[in-house]
């Protein structure tokens, strides 16, 4: 008994440390996602995002998607095409901005479409220089923009 509440300690010590290695904070604005028409299965995300320390942004999801991806658009050959990147740096003290025309978020398989002036939470997911993982929760207005 007293070996499992030293060990249970120990553990949250560890966790307290990691935690604590790992508060980074990572500013969030201009945020918004493209409103749907119904059947639409797809919606882009945009975002400006600056970090206090240097992190990569790995992941993104939304409970209204199936799956969210971060993609880059790429000239290729005179066609503008995109394709989905594993990170994006995001140097200290930078403002790095997912744009329409540029790097942005792709959330698939919509549960329903979204519609201008509800709100979407959406997950961002950062890794830091140290490996550590961490998550941070927004949420982000939906606008119909052209
Ligand atoms: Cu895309």
């Amino acid at each position: 008994m007293k070996t499992t509440s030293f060990l249970a300690g120990t553990m949250l010590l560890m966790a307290t440390a990691a935690a604590a290695e790992e508060k980074v904070t990572v500013e969030v604005s201009n945020a918004w996602v493209r409103a749907t028409v119904p059947g639409q299965p797809v919606a882009g995300a945009y975002l400006d995002l600056r970090a206090q320390r240097s992190v990569k942004l790995i992941g993104v999801a939304s409970p209204v998607a199936k799956r969210g991806e971060i993609h880059e658009m790429k000239d290729d050959g005179g066609m503008m095409t995109m394709r989905a990147v594993d990170a994006v740096d995001l140097p200290a003290g930078k403002t790095v901005s997912l744009a329409p025309g540029g790097m942005h978020v792709m959330l698939f398989g919509l549960s329903g479409p979204l519609v201008a002036g509800r709100k979407v939470p959406l997950t961002l997911e950062f890794r830091g220089d140290s490996g550590g993982v961490f998550k941070q929760i927004i949420v982000i207005p939906v606008k119909a923009v052209d």
